[in-house]
């Protein structure tokens, strides 16, 4: 039996501590670590299926180049003396780095040391940029520093937690989790969600501030002049430790609060109870940094918490939560193209003072360009070789088809990847394999400053290498073997710890440098640990900014419109987000059947009154059109939106769909102080498809289905499953895929009624289709128990000829035990009033909690059946 090994999530910014013990095949049972404090044992539906994200299909285990299968030896060669003529014949600000928060620290050290310290540019930029850098530029507006001054044990303690642009109950569940007992422990506790969508997370809201999308400058100014009429703010602490307050109640004082859409009402209340509390936390996220206003956002409600002086105490302040496992390791090793390196930016002191600890042999002496402009310059030719490591921006950056044709056009693109085939990948010419989580060793920081160690428990895999090493073998041929002559991990961290500390004196907040002479068995075991901020790790309860006058500053924020407001002929807003099941582009969440079930298609979430103004109905096929491209998306109507708004998954990319792809009609435009794009707000027009036929396919081998219109891929347990629809006549269609379907899966064909075909040999299902006029929204749930049968009884056979079971109506809502919709309403109808009691019979909600909210949505509706 190997030994279990602790390690952390590599999934969201709460970064839970993870138990893994290998099984020795390859595989590894995953459990939630006790001890760690982020989550004392809890885990989500994503964190409690990693164990079936580890197998080595659909890995890329050998460096290529243009296809071809390559040494290391040449891999390496031929990176480093691109980048070096590129250098010699243009410059070093032709090239370029793009990284991302999916680094570990050491490998995130590492790229950036040797673009900013030995490349002599500072084009490095990650996909941070579309994540955080509101929140960075704000705070470093306000504080001086890009400081997150809380800690995760304050939600917990408020008595008013307001959660802004945050849908916490999917993107951080465990730490949904952890507030969902605070307030049921002490329910006089308030929650606020400021969100134009009612999300799962409005679940456990006591007010849900459905604002107009854009409008959270508005929201907050009238906040802070609310306040500041209510007699609450603290004089004290804004005489003694800020500046700017007049001004900034003066710009606030002119803001119209008509302009966020909501009842006067709910705007009373929501300052009331803000100004009635003393404790009260404001988290936020996506819905506040991804706007063309996103630092405005940030500033204007980190100054509702200065005029009160609520910061950095027990129970308050604001908080920025990150997304990604490492956002707050990026930020602290300085890979954004406006910062340095420590918590350092490039001011004349700062750049030689990085230079004399890296021994620089050329220095970075400007910011470099942001991802968005980046890849413009790409596109436009003026970087000529760009290395992407650790994430897919084909997928994930607005614009996306752009991006694509950047790096088709690039001369030198290189991409450091774990997957073989993803959007990203198949656009650049060298290919480098990289070792994923289960194999790699280092350190992340989590979203309340907390480093913890991932430390890998499986074998690298075929010639897979982890991103330092790669970075480094080049910076040695490239001369500079000596600055990256590091024997592992840990010899990285105590240099990153030792700059953290150089000549620092209390100037950056930033100092880990009692690690930097941590020997290898102290990293090796290290604990987690939270950084900075004194004895109760906390920044800025007595003051003590990082402005040279150790003051916080008031920002002044004026209303602007968004930058692509909607138009005559787009007249809907675009937002985009994530759903509770899927990371990102599906790398990795798209290997686990148990996370298939919850949300298996690109959709398009629009409202009744919009849906039925065009004619669509739940179920149709629909384009989504903005001035910079499409997507095709299955609708879903819904009154969780405003009017006026409609919503897409950011997951779906060209590996599992046709067209779900939604970055391809994202807008590029971006807050001009940040450079973080608009990914909340694009205006667009929707318009139904006629399909004349859809489909269902659930088949053992994959298929490679006919040009349609409409598909989507998922997983299945032993199988794959396919969604389509098309406008070819259904006759042609239903042989067109027969035919695909056979071709891949051999044996007999047997033809059933209701649409239904399907190969069985040897008593076994091989595949099984469904293709007709009409959307049958639930075949895969019904043709899915079919397929876990090694030999169907004649029964079985002609049920499954008959169109499947309605065992499973309704689609999977609890992943961890894959219990249905169908299910639960079944128990509901059978007499479970409550979660415990839906627990109790059917397990649904009893292990990661992700699913709660859904079940709770399930019993309310049964409730007002019944009461009607
Ligand atoms: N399941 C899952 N969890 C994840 C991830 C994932 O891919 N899947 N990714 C991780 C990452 S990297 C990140 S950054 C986080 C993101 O976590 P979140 O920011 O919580 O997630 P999003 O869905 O991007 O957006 C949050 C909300 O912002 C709202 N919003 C849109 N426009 C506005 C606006 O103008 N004002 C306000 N107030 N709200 C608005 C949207 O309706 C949405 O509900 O999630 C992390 N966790
Ligand atoms: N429309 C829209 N677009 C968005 C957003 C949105 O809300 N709406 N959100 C944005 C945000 S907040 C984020 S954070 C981004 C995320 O977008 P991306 O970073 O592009 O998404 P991922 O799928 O996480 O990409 C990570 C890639 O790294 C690979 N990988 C995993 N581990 C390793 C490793 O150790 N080394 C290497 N070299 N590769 C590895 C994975 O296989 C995967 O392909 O998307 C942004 N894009
Ligand atoms: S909340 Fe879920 S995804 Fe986030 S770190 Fe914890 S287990 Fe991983
Ligand atoms: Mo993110």
């Amino acid at each position: 039996m190997t030994p279990a090994v602790r390690t952390t999530c590599p999934y969201c910014g709460v970064g839970c501590g993870v138990v893994a013990t290998p099984d020795g095949k390859g595989g590894a049972a995953i459990a939630a670590d006790h001890d760690h404090p982020a989550n004392r044992g809890r885990l989500c539906s994503k964190g409690a299926a990693l164990g079936e994200t580890l197998s080595l299909e659909d890995r890329l285990l050998h460096p290529e180049i243009d296809g071809q299968r390559v040494s290391w030896e040449i891999a390496l060669d031929t990176v480093a003396s691109g980048f070096r003529q590129t250098i010699e014949r243009h410059g070093p600000d032709a090239v370029a780095f793009y990284v991302s928060g999916q680094l570990l620290t050491e490998d995130y050290y590492t790229a950036n040391k040797l673009i900013k310290g030995f490349l002599g540019t500072a084009n490095i930029d990650t996909n941070s940029r579309l994540c955080m850098a509101s929140s960075v530029a704000g705070h470093k507006r306000a504080f001086g520093s890009d400081t997150v001054p809380g800690r995760y044990e304050d939600f917990e303690s408020a008595d008013l937690v307001v959660l802004v642009g945050s849908n916490l109950a999917w993107c951080h569940p465990v730490l949904f989790q952890r507030l969902e007992a605070a307030r049921h422990a002490r329910p006089s506790m308030k929650i606020v969600v400021v969100d134009p969508r009612r999300t799962e997370t409005c679940d456990i809201a006591d007010l849900h501030l459905a604002l107009k999308p854009g409008s959270d400058v508005t929201l907050f100014n009238v906040l802070l002049s609310g306040l500041a009429e209510r007699g609450v703010a603290d004089r004290s602490f804004v005489d003694r430790h800020t500046s700017g307050l007049d001004e900034a109640l003066a710009a606030a004082r002119t803001t119209d609060p008509a302009a966020c859409g909501l009842r006067q009402a709910d705007i009373e209340t929501f300052i009331d109870w803000f100004a009635r509390t003393e404790k009260v936390v404001t988290l936020y996220s996506q819905g506040v940094n991804q706007s063309s206003a996103g630092v405005d956002k940030v500033n204007a409600l980190i100054n509702c918490h200065l005029l009160t002086g609520r910061i950095g105490r027990p129970g308050m302040g604001p908080f920025s939560i990150t997304g990604q496992p490492n956002a707050m390791g990026g930020r602290e090793v300085g890979a954004l193209s406006n910062t340095l390196a420590a918590h350092m930016d490039f001011g004349a002191a700062a750049i030689e003072r990085v230079a004399r600890f890296w021994r620089a042999a050329r220095m970075a002496t400007k910011p470099g360009l942001k991802a968005v402009e980046l890849f413009e310059a790409v596109r436009a030719g003026r970087i000529k070789a760009v290395w992407i490591m650790a994430t897919n921006p084909v997928a994930s950056l607005p614009d996306a088809d752009a991006v694509r044709e950047a790096l088709r056009g690039c001369e030198f693109s290189i991409v450091s990847e774990a997957i073989r085939a993803t959007d990203t990948v198949d656009a650049c010419r060298v290919r480098l394999p990289a070792l994923a989580w289960a194999e790699k060793d280092g350190t992340v920081t989590n979203s309340e400053r907390g480093i913890s160690r991932q430390r890998p428990f499986l074998p690298p895999p075929g010639e897979a290498k982890q991103d330092w090493w790669i970075v480094s073998e080049v910076a040695r041929r490239l001369g500079h073997g000596e600055a990256f002559a590091w024997r592992g991990v840990a010899d990285i961290f105590r240099e990153h710890a030792a700059l953290s500390a150089f000549e620092n004196e209390g100037t950056r907040d930033f100092d880990i440098g009692a690690c930097a002479t941590l020997d290898d068995a102290a990293y090796e075991s290290l604990q987690p640990f939270v950084w900075g901020g004194g004895p109760d790790r906390r920044f800025f309860g007595e003051g003590g900014f990082f402005h040279a006058d150790r003051r916080a500053r008031f920002i002044a924020t004026t209303v602007r419109a968004p930058v692509n407001g909607p138009e005559e002929s787009r007249p809907l807003i675009l937002n985009t987000g994530r759903v509770r099941d899927q990371w990102h582009t599906m790398t990795r969440t798209g290997k686990s059947v148990r996370l298939a079930g919850h949300r298996p298609e690109p959709t398009i979430e629009l409202h009744p009154h919009d849906a039925s103004a065009r004619g669509l109905a739940e179920g149709d096929i629909a384009e989504v059109t903005s001035a910079w491209g499409r997507g095709v998306l299955r609708v879903h109507v819904t009154e969780s939106l405003r009017v006026g708004g409609a919503f897409a998954p950011m997951h779906w990319t060209a590996q599992v769909s046709r067209a779900g792809r939604i970055n391809a009609a994202v807008n590029p435009a971006v807050d001009p102080i940040s450079g973080q794009p608009e990914l909340k707000h694009t205006p667009v027009e929707i318009r139904r498809l006629d399909m004349r036929w859809h489909g269902t396919i659930l088949a053992r081998r994959a298929v490679m289905l006919p040009e349609t219109s409409y598909w989507a891929r998922i997983r299945g347990a032993g199988y794959h499953a396919y969604l389509v629809a098309g406008d070819q006549p259904l006759a042609l269609a239903q042989r067109a895929l027969s035919a695909a379907v056979r071709t891949a899966n051999p044996g007999p064909w047997l033809a059933g009624e209701k649409d239904v075909g399907a190969v069985v040999s040897d008593g076994r299902v091989e595949a099984v289709m469904m293709v007709g006029p009409t959307y049958q929204a639930d075949a895969r749930d019904r043709f899915a128990p079919f397929m876990a049968l090694d030999r169907l009884t004649t029964e079985q056979r002609d049920a499954l000829l008959h169109g499947g079971t309605d065992m499973h109506r309704g689609g999977e809502l609890c992943a961890c035990f894959g219990v249905s919709c169908g299910a639960v309403e079944a128990a509901i109808a059978d007499g479970a009033t409550s979660l415990a009691a839906i627990g109790a019979t059917t397990q649904a909600g009893t292990n990661c909690g992700s699913c709660r909210s859904e079940i709770r949505a399930l019993l309310r509706s049964a409730r007002l059946v019944k009461a009607a």
